[in-house]
């Protein structure tokens, strides 16, 4: 297996090796079928953590089955608690081999394994979300949200390549850099971003909007993570994801909707980063903050539904109007 690669001490994320397509006709060779793919994941990794909450939305769970990995990995890559019930097999790695005898790169979750090939048809993450909510659109449930509809698709597509190199992947640039400067230059445009975000998320639920999308999916697994994980060991440290009103409601928003807490493991989360990166941590201590409030009340749902333009005063007066109330709602609940 291959270290990180780096260049001029930027981190740069291999390229995806299996990049083949299910498709709802079949045309690509891999039809879309109940039952037939398995989902292979972690909980502490915010690539696969947007699976399983696209999954968990569009009630995909007896189409496509999951198996977790153990949360932490040593030098072998990621390992199943027990053996995997599909195939047999212990490592992660082991799944890549079989599909490729030489393969050279990082064994990397997610990624979908085919049970009548025997083979991964794809570890390309961004592609696994968006194959859920297209193809496999005949499995969704009925009141499932179309989480990626056609007339959203160029915003979604544009602020969703942002998020991914200036948030998502931001923070591992930021945390893994070798240079002052490749640092520097992460942490600025990271956060750059996320004051445009908050800026954005003033006036609306969601990043598109009044509904959730495929974008929504894409940032909750950083946001959720950011003061536990990125915030110190990644040295993201300008301002936590609690000094952004905006952010930090529409992160616990989201939280408190099934799809997103029931995927959420704080647990997995935490000791994942903090004991897998020796480099970064190498007393291996895992930190028991921070205390977040999850359960606090937002008032969200009062925000004006989706605007296209910016925002004009009346906008803007209701959604201080919705914060002012929420946080009402919240000293509220905090004298009980
Ligand atoms: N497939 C992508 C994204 C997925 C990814 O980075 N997954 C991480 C966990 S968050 C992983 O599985 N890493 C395994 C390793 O580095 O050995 C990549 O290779 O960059």
């Amino acid at each position: 297996m291959t270290a990180q690669e780096f260049r001029d001490g930027r981190f740069v994320r291999q390229a995806n090796r299996f990049t083949d397509k299910i498709t709802a006709d079949g045309s690509s060779g891999y039809p879309a079928e109940s039952g037939r793919y398995r989902l292979y994941v972690s909980y502490a990794c915010p690539w696969a953590h947007r699976t399983l909450i696209v999954r968990h939305l569009l009630r995909l769970h007896d189409v496509i089955g999951v198996t977790v990995a153990d949360p932490i990995r040593d030098e072998r890559g990621w390992r199943f608690p027990k053996d995997d019930p599909v195939t047999g097999s212990r490592f992660l790695s082991q799944l890549y081999v079989a599909s490729d005898s030489s393969y050279e790169g990082r064994y990397t979750v997610p990624c979908l394994w085919d049970t009548r090939t025997r083979r991964l048809v794809t570890n390309d993450f961004p592609q696994i979300t968006l194959t859920m909510e297209t193809e496999f659109s005949a499995y969704h449930s009925a009141d499932a949200p179309d989480l990626y509809p056609e007339e959203l698709r160029p915003e979604i597509d544009e602020i969703n390549e942002v998020i991914f190199h200036n948030v998502n992947n931001g923070v591992y640039k930021a945390g893994f850099a070798r240079s002052q400067q490749a640092y520097e230059e992460a942490f600025d445009a990271l956060f750059a971003t996320l004051d445009e975000l908050e800026r954005r998320l003033a006036t609306r639920r969601y990043l598109l909007g009044d509904r959730i999308t495929e974008a929504d999916v894409r940032l909750f697994p950083t946001l959720v993570r950011f003061d536990s994980v990125y915030h110190g060991h990644f040295k993201c440290n300008l301002r936590r994801l609690v000094d952004y009103p905006n952010l930090w409601a529409y992160t616990r928003d989201l939280y408190q909707q099934p799809s997103f807490h029931e995927t959420t493991n704080f647990d997995h989360i935490k000791r994942h980063y903090y004991l897998t990166h020796p480099h970064l941590n190498p007393t291996g201590i895992v930190p028991k903050g921070p205390a977040l409030d999850w359960t606090a009340p937002t008032g969200r749902d009062q925000l004006a539904p989706h605007e296209t333009t910016e925002p004009g005063a009346g906008e803007a007066a209701r959604a201080a109007e919705a914060v002012a109330a929420a946080e009402a709602a919240a000293a509220e609940a905090s004298r009980t």
